[in-house]
């Protein structure tokens, strides 16, 4: 049906004829979008059946990624372009008078994530399945994604995200797959014949039903699946109240990261990870027994790999399924769990560390628990061993300890392989925060630097940029990041870079119309668009970046010669509903914006955008039109970030800390190709052991920083008097825990040097070329090979 533009056209006005019973010309642009989407999964269906029963009749290692977060975006153009049938059908609807830009318009992002973690997990499907590499992700089917945010009166308001209003076009519910997931009741031991068995009695049942997409890999037969898990009551439920039993059990697939304030809240998320984890495992098993009797080679076939430890509990149910249910003892189950599953850490914040209060843990999950207790038991008894009468190290590193699980914890002692997601990270890990551990598994510990599904960054969010690309180089790149490297034979080829900047020009335009659609505000598209988009964090540091706007603000009105090179900042942040500090963050950078943007003096020098409900789509219209890449956090806390390779591969420089992979990205391009400024991870953790900063002093000693601070309190925002106190305590009353004010003088010097560099054009393009030409490193595609290799020991099916 794609083969040709008329068999195109033949089939789409068939095909919705049959779908909607209407004619043509009564047919919606949402009508055209459902067509188009149930031809092009009828298309991949044949490579999906082929896929699968490859997998079953060659019997060769799988993985199965588990992540309670995709940040997936729309699927439409992704798809088309995969299954190279782009051109055709961009055509062949133009000849009936549709725009494809129009129905991708239609298609809801799936949202089901925060933001770097679960993108990642998106980017890696995309490379799995485009390396023809045996892996499945397995998630959970949430009804509301990410909530979607409102900017009301500059202050962030949340509404419930509904992308699955008008159904999912991409999903196949596979009801005859559906799976029991037990919660609550108790556990009995009986001895049978001198072993102990365990029966798990009393517990209320959910039915956990998959719905399977299909994850067609970039120019390949390999399609691969992403199983999502919805909640749904069983069919003969055991309990009083059924309609509580209907409400609660809808819960667990209803929000993502629900609030965790309360017990009520814990329990609903705690439910969610082992509803995740137990309905993942049992499919994955049921699919093994199809190939293989027993269950003890398990580990030589299959691959569990933890995304964060949201996912850990994967570690006691498969204990509990081959101990229960299997009959193996406790080594054997041990050896072979400890074989099957690896784990990803993403953060080193100690708050971000999960950790289960025992007294929700052990009711809701009571033979998990007693799982966990004996992993713990043992483990324990191992360090005692090791250093008889250390208790402070046993209860240091303990998996239940102070009546709390310590998720981290269980996903160490019950992997085989722990990795970090950048090279810093992953030293910080060895040598600082997982120190202890790393002593005792030196071997498990490894590093694998984060990627980007780079064919959606550049290929499709930036297509002038590509189509010069392939003019110049080829098309191989597409396939083979790395070939990106010989676009440096034209960084002295003024034509090309003139080119460059021609494009980025043309994409700054059409970021400007939706800024001036979205916030009425005009700005230049000849200015810097100097941009910060990620999840608002106090360590992320958008209060820096603020800051320095409200500096510029002042120089501005206070000197008349002052001559800035002229720019526009870009922000988009989501907050966590409950985090209220950085919800203040978004109130001051709105308030600033107004206060900016409504100054006659100021005019085209300097405005300030905050472009509200960040999301994947928007993203891709962000990142090829922005000149400075925001990389500002306090160095150590970002564990690597994926959107400064997103910027760097649109051809944005980077303004950074040395943090995450902004190291990697430096090493790459050298001094003159990147601006870096601000503490060294060493420094910012040599101070937080050692003392030594004062942030009151840097208030003192500079003048810029004191206008400033003090602005957030003076009545300089009239409208909102008291509202920036919490700010302006962290800053002075709290010691300023992420260094902004230590950074300031450092991050302002450096934002001068970016406004000198970018008035010499050809230099700046000739720096932009340099960082695209090297951002063939950061292609998950290359993090994915890694993992296969070095973790996962998988290889390509084709
Ligand atoms: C979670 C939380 C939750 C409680 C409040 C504070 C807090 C702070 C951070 C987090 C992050 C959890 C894990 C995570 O999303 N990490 C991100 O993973 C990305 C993919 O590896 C990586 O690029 C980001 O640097 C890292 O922050």
């Amino acid at each position: 049906m794609f083969s040709s533009k008329e068999k195109f056209k033949h089939t789409f006005l068939k095909r919705l004829e049959m779908l909607f019973g209407k004619s043509f010309s009564e047919s919606t642009p949402r009508d055209h979008y459902q067509t188009l989407g149930h031809m092009i999964r009828e298309f991949v269906s044949n490579d999906w059946i082929t896929t699968n029963e490859r997998y079953l009749a060659t019997k060769n290692k799988q993985v199965y990624y588990l992540s309670i977060e995709y940040l997936l975006g729309k699927l439409l153009r992704q798809n088309l372009m995969n299954l190279g049938v782009e051109g055709i059908v961009e055509e062949g609807l133009g000849e009936l008078g549709i725009e494809l830009t129009g129905l991708e318009e239609l298609e809801p992002d799936a949202g089901l994530g925060n933001g770097g973690l679960g993108r990642l997990a998106a980017c890696f499907l995309d490379s799995l399945a485009s390396l023809n590499l045996p892996g499945h992700g397995h998630g959970i089917r949430y009804k509301h994604g990410l909530f979607e945010q409102k900017i009301v009166d500059g202050y962030q308001v949340e509404l419930p995200e509904q992308w699955l209003r008008s159904g999912n076009v991409w999903e196949v519910r596979k009801a005859d797959l559906a799976v029991s997931i037990p919660f609550w009741g108790k556990v009995e031991s009986r001895n049978e014949n001198g072993r102990l068995v365990f029966r798990h009695l009393h517990a209320e049942t959910v039915t956990a039903v998959p719905y399977d997409v299909p994850v067609a890999g970039f120019n390949t037969n390999t399609v691969n699946t992403l199983r999502l898990w919805n909640a749904e009551p069983a069919q003969f439920p055991f309990h009083k109240d059924v309609l509580k039993y209907k409400r609660e059990t809808e819960a667990i697939s209803e929000f993502l990261y629900p609030d965790d304030t309360h017990d009520e809240g814990k329990i609903l998320r705690l439910k969610q990870q082992y509803f995740l984890v137990s309905a993942c495992i049992q499919s994955i098993l049921r699919s093994y027994r199809k190939q293989h009797s027993s269950l003890e080679q398990l580990h030589e076939y299959v691959c569990i790999h933890i995304n964060d430890t949201h996912p850990v509990l994967a570690i006691p149910e498969l204990m509990r399924i081959l101990i229960d249910e299997e009959g193996l003892d406790w080594e054997q189950a041990w050896h072979i769990t400890t074989n099957t599953i690896s784990y990803t850490n993403h953060t080193t914040l100690s708050e971000a560390l999960e950790k289960w209060p025992v007294h929700i843990f052990q009711p809701l999950l009571p033979r998990i628990y007693m799982i966990v207790e004996e992993i713990n038991e043992r483990f324990c008894r191992q360090l005692w061993e090791e250093s008889p009468g250390d208790w402070e190290r046993i209860s240091q590193l303990a998996v239940i300890a102070d009546h709390y699980v310590k998720m981290a914890h269980l996903a160490i002692v019950g992997s085989f392989s722990v990795n970090g997601v950048a090279r810093l990270h992953t030293e910080i890990l060895k040598e600082r925060e997982m120190k202890p551990f790393f002593h005792l598994y030196p071997d498990k510990f490894n590093n694998k630097t984060n990627g980007i599904a780079y064919r959606r960054w550049l290929l499709k969010a930036n297509p002038a940029l590509s189509a010069l690309i392939t003019e110049k180089i080829g098309s191989s790149w597409t396939q083979s990041a790395h070939e990106l490297t010989q676009l440096l034979q034209y960084q002295n080829d003024h034509t090309f870079l003139r080119q460059l900047e021609k494009i980025k020009i043309d994409n700054k335009q059409k970021l400007a119309d939706i800024i001036y659609k979205q916030n009425g505000v005009a700005v230049d598209s000849m200015a810097i668009f100097d941009v910060q988009v990620k999840r608002l964090h106090a360590y992320k540091r958008q209060l820096l970046n603020v800051l320095h706007i409200m500096y510029l603000f002042n120089r501005i009105k206070e000197d008349s010669s002052y001559e800035m090179t002229p720019r526009v900042f870009v922000f988009g942040a989501k907050a966590s509903p409950g985090y209220y500090y950085a919800k203040k963050i978004i109130k001051l950078i709105n308030t600033v914006a107004d206060k900016v943007n409504n100054d006659p003096q100021v005019g085209d020098q300097l405005k300030v955008i905050f472009l509200e409900n960040y999301l994947v789509s928007l993203a891709e219209k962000i990142f090829p039109a922005a000149d400075v890449s925001e990389q500002i956090s306090t160095a150590s806390k970002e564990a690597s970030g994926t959107g400064n390779m997103k910027f760097m591969i649109n051809g944005a420089l980077t303004l950074g800390t040395l943090d995450g992979a902004n190291v990697e990205i430096h090493e790459l391009v050298g001094d003159d190709n990147i601006f870096l400024f601000g503490l060294t991870a060493e420094e910012v953790l040599h101070y937080y052991r050692h003392g030594g900063y004062e942030s009151v002093e840097y208030y003192h000693l500079d003048q810029r920083i004191r206008e400033v601070v003090d602005q957030l309190v003076n009545g300089f925002f009239p409208d909102v008097y008291n509202e920036f106190e919490p700010i302006f305590d962290s800053l002075l009353g709290e010691n300023d825990q992420y260094f902004v004010l230590k950074d300031f003088a450092a991050y302002t010097n450096t934002q001068e040097k970016v406004g000198e560099a970018f008035r010499d054009t050809l230099g700046w393009q000739q720096k932009s070329l340099i960082n695209i030409a090297h951002a063939g490193y950061f292609s998950s595609d290359r993090t994915i090979k890694e993992y296969a290799k070095d973790i996962w020991g998988i290889r390509p099916l084709y």
